[in-house]
């Protein structure tokens, strides 16, 4: 952590009128370093195999795009997720204790803990993402509508930090991470990931994570080529981002949306493929692409229930129980150090 991470016990109070704040959110801004996106951008585009870290997808056109596709009648995970958390959350909240302190990582507009918030009842909800102004009229809303929850908003990345933000009350940590975001990373990576949350929990804390799993290739395809083209419009949008960040000159009209399933890694990959022979330029520096080359813009990987043992087991985790739909489309699961 740096030496500018201020703790909890000092709540921004800049942004929002005092009268329209409620008593029960405090927030505190560790200001997570941005990093070079540029250079990262750049390197991601000069591989033999062209690339661009998913997490450019989600400027505010992005976001509103992945919206649209959680909507979308082929995408099923996000509704299935939802349906599995209402469901089953007496249960989930049962493993989590009373009283626990309810951490989310890259927590956004906190809508999925919603479902979990009265029957988990923790004594405090953490909240934490990288987008200040985002995360505080979030983490503002959700006080205001929830007047018993306490509210202790941290912005921060989740992924470079290594230990929990101070100031949190004492009792038992639970992470919540849904929406199968872990399905992004290599599996090495996500085991490394595990692991982090794992240092950020003591003996007894626990990880309520979602996955999604494998299943024909059929049911995967459609989910990634939705009829209405918006997963198109959304892995075709991050170019608009990328010429936004970098200054590259990307033609959105000359690359096309290509979805597939990787049976043998067990992936979803996405991909755009240039449609002609053509340079794209950021100042000096040319980005060559032959007519048919692809830039690979996600992987988005499933579980077996077994597969998903396999990692969790390998990052130091016991998988204490699972949640599924009945078709077995996504899975909810109770993990705690082994
Ligand atoms: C937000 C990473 C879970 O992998 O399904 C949706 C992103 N990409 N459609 C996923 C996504 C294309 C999504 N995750």
């Amino acid at each position: 952590m740096t030496s500018q991470a201020k703790g909890l016990s000092m709540p921004e109070t800049a942004v929002t009128p005092q009268n329209l704040k409620p008593d029960n959110v405090v927030f505190s801004d560790l200001h997570p370093r941005v990093g070079n996106r540029r250079l990262e951008i750049i390197s991601g585009l000069q591989r033999e195999q062209k690339s661009i870290d998913p997490k450019y997808f989600y400027d505010i056109r992005g976001s509103e795009l992945f919206e649209q596709i959680t909507e979308l009648p082929e995408y099923y995970p996000t509704r299935t997720e939802r349906q599995i958390l209402t469901r089953d959350s007496q249960a989930m909240a049962q493993y989590c204790g009373q009283n626990c302190v309810l951490i989310e990582p890259g927590s956004g507009s906190s809508e999925k803990v919603r479902l979990l918030l009265d029957s988990i009842k923790p004594a405090a909800y953490v909240p934490m993402d990288i987008s200040a102004d985002f995360l505080k009229k979030s983490a503002i809303q959700l006080a205001s509508e929830y007047p018993w929850l306490n509210v202790q908003a941290v912005c921060t990345d989740f992924a470079a930090q290594e230990h929990e933000p101070e100031g949190l009350p004492e009792g038992k940590r639970v992470i919540f991470y849904p929406g199968s975001t872990l399905g992004n990373m290599k599996p090495a990576d996500a085991i490394d990931f595990l692991k982090n949350l794992g240092h950020w929990l003591k003996r007894d804390g626990g990880v309520l994570i979602g996955i999604d799993l494998h299943k024909s290739t059929s049911i995967l395809e459609a989910a990634y080529n939705d009829e209405q083209g918006i997963t198109a419009l959304f892995n075709i949008n991050v170019l608009s981002n990328i010429n936004n960040i970098t200054g590259t000159n990307f033609n959105t009209d000359q690359f096309s949306h290509h979805a597939f399933y990787n049976e043998e890694q067990y992936r979803i990959e996405m991909h755009l493929v240039s449609t002609v022979d053509q340079v794209v330029e950021l100042g000096d520096t040319k980005l060559r692409f032959t007519r048919g080359e692809t830039i690979h813009t996600e992987n988005s990987y499933k579980y077996t229930p077994e597969s998903f043992q396999v990692i969790a087991q390998s990052a130091g985790f016991a998988i204490r129980s699972s949640w599924s739909d009945e078709q077995k489309l996504f899975g909810v699961h109770y993990l705690e150090l082994d």
